[in-house]
């Protein structure tokens, strides 16, 4: 297996950079219908890296017809379970043999330090496509307990052609959790990659078909929302959407559905996840270093990340202290230095939406403890330095709105009651985090705490063997676990009359 490369060495491959950048419809690189092309910014320097053909509803339409084409001709839905995962087997093992050159993409594309994109992006979508292709010949269908008289069937079927719709914070990750159990259980897939990283997608789905996924499979269109996106999300001829980003887009979805042909739509749609540390929490350090990682890992644009510190008043300063420790060795860095452990904000606009919240935060009276700037000016890049808010109200904007950057609102709690409180109290439920040693206590808040994921004394806890998705606002269905097939599938009910 490859190895994280020098500093050097990544220098030179991004300087001799030709990426894929035409829409991958078919099995075959083709320019997009209008021949438009839109400029692919690095947020490293805030130079072009790549002119990406830009999708619309032409194309959409075009890949949604090898999509229907592809379903049809049964060469991969009919394909016997066992052979679909020797395919996908295949498929995840490409993924780790091009490691490095995956996590190049991904980094020059939206910012994140190489190191986590080689050692988490890439292997955690290998091992996605792998888990769900070594369970596709594992599960089974039911019969009913239906007398003797009858025979009732219940038997799970590919829900047809599904479109995913991904955002750019982990864009081959959140690509690979619908991937995974769509194409196992047997399903034509769309990505529409985001606008800010559409690089590795089209690489992927490349490589995909050199793993010998038939043609027509998966296709990806690079595109804008409001184009290719929308186009997606009311074209009569997708079954089923499965989308992670905002929940303003989110909703849009679910209104495109209602427009056409009220086809599924699965949304994953971000979160304010409440870190809750309790003043018996076992390990203060260990804490400390999860809440660090928890809001700074991938500069804090991911959907989980442990934007609101929950804790309770007596430890509240210690733990500060202890965040900041470790923030200041995650000072931002050259997002292709293997020594980097905070690159960049994926975009200009991304960043100006976190100094907006950073300065909001100010006017509203939570006092800034650390960071809160922009950094590394003159490199041209978007960076945004770690920051940590005290003082902060539930009520406050930084602890209502998910920032998606690296910006922390402590909110101190004076116990159990009022922790849970305040956790709950927001319009998204997607994780929590629980600390304390008192495994009663743990049970207790982890019942009432309002989340799709609970995590007792760690942040981001689990594997594929667990489902994820959120409550409230922040979406509905489950990624990952063999839940995750209840999305691409529709249930069959056959009653055969045995008298
Ligand atoms: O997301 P969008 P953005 C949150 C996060 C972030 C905010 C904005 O808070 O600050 O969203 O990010 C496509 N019709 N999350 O603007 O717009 C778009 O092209 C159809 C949380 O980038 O939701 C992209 O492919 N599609 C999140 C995808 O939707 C449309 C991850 C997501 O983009 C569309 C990302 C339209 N009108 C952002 N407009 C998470 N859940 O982890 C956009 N899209």
């Amino acid at each position: 297996m490859s190895k994280l490369l020098s500093h050097d060495d990544y220098q030179k491959l991004a300087a001799d950079f030709r990426p894929r950048t035409q829409l991958f419809i078919d099995g075959r690189f083709v320019d997009a219908e209008s021949g438009k092309t839109f400029d692919d910014v690095s947020p490293r320097d805030g130079k072009v890296i790549a002119q990406v053909a830009e999708g619309d509803a032409a194309d959409i339409d075009a890949a949604v017809k090898a999509a229907r084409r592809a379903f049809e001709k049964g060469s991969w839905a009919n394909m016997a379970p066992a052979k679909r995962k020797r395919v996908l087997l295949a498929f995840a093992e490409k993924l780790r043999e091009h490691r490095n050159e995956l996590a190049l993409l991904e980094s020059l594309d939206m910012g994140k330090p190489i190191r986590d994109a080689f050692s988490v992006d890439v292997m955690s979508s290998a091992n996605c496509i792998q888990w769900h292709a070594e369970a596709i010949d594992k599960v089974y269908d039911e019969v009913a307990p239906s007398g003797p008289d009858a025979l009732g069937l219940i038997t799970r079927e590919p829900i047809g052609v599904v479109g995913a719709v991904v955002p750019w914070n982990f864009p081959m990750m959140m690509a690979a959790w619908k991937l995974g159990p769509a194409l196992a259980t047997g399903n034509s897939v769309i990505v529409k990659p985001a606008e800010q990283s559409p690089l590795s997608m089209l690489r992927v789905a490349e490589l995909a078909v050199e793993a010998g996924l038939p043609e027509g499979v998966l296709n990806v269109v690079p595109g804008f929302g409001p184009t290719a996106g929308k186009a997606l999300g009311l074209h009569p001829d997708v079954d089923c959407i499965a989308f992670t980003g905002s929940g303003e887009v989110g909703k849009l979805f679910l209104q495109y559905s209602g427009q056409s042909n009220m086809k599924r739509v699965w949304l994953e749609a971000g979160g304010k996840t409440p870190n809750i540390v309790m003043a018996d929490v076992p390990d203060l350090d260990k804490a400390a270093q999860h809440a660090a990682m928890g809001i700074f890992f991938n500069q804090g644009e991911v959907c989980t990340a442990a934007s609101r510190l929950v804790v309770q008043e007596s430890i509240r300063e210690e733990m500060i202290e202890k965040i900041m420790t470790i923030g200041e060795t995650m000072q931002p860095g050259d997002p292709i230095d293997p020594a980097t452990k905070m690159g960049a904000i994926v975009d200009e606009e991304q960043m100006k939406r976190i100094l907006g919240y950073i300065e909001k935060g100010q006017k509203e009276g939570a006092t800034l403890r650390m960071g809160g700037e922009q950094v590394r000016r003159n490199e041209g890049g978007f960076y945004v330095a770690p920051t940590v808010f005290d003082g902060v109200k539930n009520d406050m904007t930084i602890a209502r709105e998910e920032i998606f950057g690296p910006v922390l609102s402590v909110i101190s709690v004076k116990d159990e009651d009022e922790a849970v409180k305040v956790a709950n109290d927001t319009t998204y439920g997607l994780a929590a985090s629980i600390w304390t040693r008192d495994i009663t206590k743990a049970h207790r808040m982890a019942r009432a705490v309002k989340a799709g994921s609970v995590w007792v004394n760690c942040w981001d806890g689990g594997d594929m063997t667990m489902p994820f998705g959120g409550f409230k606002q922040s979406g509905n269905g489950r990624d990952k676990s063999l839940h995750a097939m209840d999305k691409y599938t529709e249930i069959k009910a056959t009653w055969i009359d045995l008298t």
